[in-house]
């Protein structure tokens, strides 16, 4: 696949006119989606970007191809999907004059310079960051929104500093609700989103500055992104430089309208149904995938088969990862020892292969709270939070 001259990459970058020129100056080739509507080109030549799943041009909406899943536990920064709300986001700052301002029902405001929050203690945390509409292309019946597959998530090593530190430098008067967040996207609604108090200090929420040991790229909310380990990625603001304590509901947009889900236990509803309470969208349930095999794929019949793949959650650590043939039996899988408890797991097994014919493998992850990937996948309008059992169809000859 052709590259841009390095030029040219360059030159783009400065003018922030990226995605709409680096596309028609592609040549692209076509993939399909597992649903309706689902081709799709894979596409090279967005900055600092390897081959990806064009979703959207502008504001960029990328995707992850399935098959880097595969390839190692970490996502490269290169292959790490990009989703914006708008292409409003600068994508140059003059960085000495760059303030994360700290402001609201605090003792003392706050305006930090990069270099300030370098001389702070700095952390890594490795984990998973996943859009809350991942997997949305599979709704059934569909919904508005993106058109994911599965590849709206990533796992990588985030460094930065705790926000506590600076939350107690600015000091959080009691009385205290919400913490809100603001990127410098300056469309409107401004983009925006809000913590409780206590999720806001917890030991492994980031101010980030890296991700895999590079400076963060614009595309993933250079010079600061907030990381909140566990939690859906619509909270991971980008280019962040407000923060703003509140002694009420945050009610911007962002929180009130939009990123919510039926307020029922597992986030679903019944298509159709009348609208009912709703709640914000928060931690993520486990997931599991097969990243060797794809469905469809063919295995030989009569052998044995390695398989592996990937398991997350954002409520506990994984504790247990399944499959099964026929979605009633089921067997454990090995759990590999890396991978921290935010982060994406790897695990693997071996599967026998059967007789000629068609051959289905269910893989289902639970977490050590108990929670569990359900058989069947629910809905909700926004198309949020898939999180079921994911099951291949494969062919045996
Ligand atoms: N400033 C800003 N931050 C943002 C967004 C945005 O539109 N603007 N989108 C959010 C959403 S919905 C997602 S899924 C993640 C995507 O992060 P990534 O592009 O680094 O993968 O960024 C979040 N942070
Ligand atoms: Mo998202």
């Amino acid at each position: 696949m052709d590259r841009f001259a390095p030029s040219r990459r360059h030159f783009m970058g400065l003018l922030g006119i990226t995605a709409a020129a680096a596309v028609s100056g592609l040549r692209a080739a076509d993939v399909q989606l597992p649903f309706d509507n689902g081709k799709r080109q894979l596409v090279e030549g967005f900055e600092g970007k390897g081959r990806m799943i064009l979703q959207r041009t502008r504001a960029p909406l990328l995707e992850t191809p399935f098959e880097v899943y595969d390839n190692g536990l970490l996502t490269p920064v290169d292959r790490f999907y990009v989703r914006w709300h708008t292409a409003s986001a600068p994508r140059q700052i003059d960085t000495a004059a760059f303030r994360l301002n700290v402001h609201g029902h605090v003792e003392r405001e706050l305006s930090l310079a990069l270099a300030d929050l370098r001389s702070l203690p700095a952390r890594e945390v490795t984990a998973v960051s996943q859009c809350a509409g991942n997997s949305r292309g599979f709704s059934d019946p569909r919904v508005p929104g993106a058109q994911w597959g599965n590849g709206a998530m990533g796992n990588a090593v985030w460094r930065g500093v705790n926000l506590r530190q600076v939350l107690d430098r600015a000091g959080v008067k009691a009385g205290s609700m919400a913490i809100r967040f603001r990127g410098l996207d300056a469309a409107p609604p401004h983009f925006g989103k809000s913590l409780g108090v206590d999720i806001a200090r917890n030991d492994d929420v980031l101010l980030a500055t890296h991700m895999n040991g590079q400076p963060l790229p614009w595309d993933h909310g250079f010079p600061l992104r907030l990381v909140v380990p566990g939690w859906f990625a619509t909270y991971w603001v980008k280019a962040v430089s407000d923060i703003e304590v509140l002694t009420t509901e945050d009610d911007n947009y962002w929180m009130a309208k939009a990123y919510r889900i039926p307020a029922t236990p597992d986030g679903s509803t019944t298509p159709g149904a009348p609208a009912g309470a709703t709640t914000p969208i928060s931690t993520m349930p486990p997931r599991s995938f097969v990243t060797n095999v794809r469905d469809g794929d063919r295995l030989r019949a009569h052998s044995q088969h390695a398989i592996r793949g990937i398991a997350f959650s954002g409520k506990a650590a994984i504790r247990r990862v399944e499959w099964s043939g026929d979605g009633n039996t089921w067997h454990r899988c090995q759990i590999d020892g890396e991978g921290g408890v935010y982060g994406f797991r790897r695990w693997h097994t071996q599967i026998p292969v059967g007789a000629p014919g068609g051959q289905q493998l269910l893989v289902r992850a639970t977490d050590a709270a108990g929670n569990v990937q359900p058989l069947h996948a629910g809905w909700n309008p926004g198309g949020f939070m898939r999180n079921a059992v994911e099951s291949l169809n494969l062919v045996i000859a």
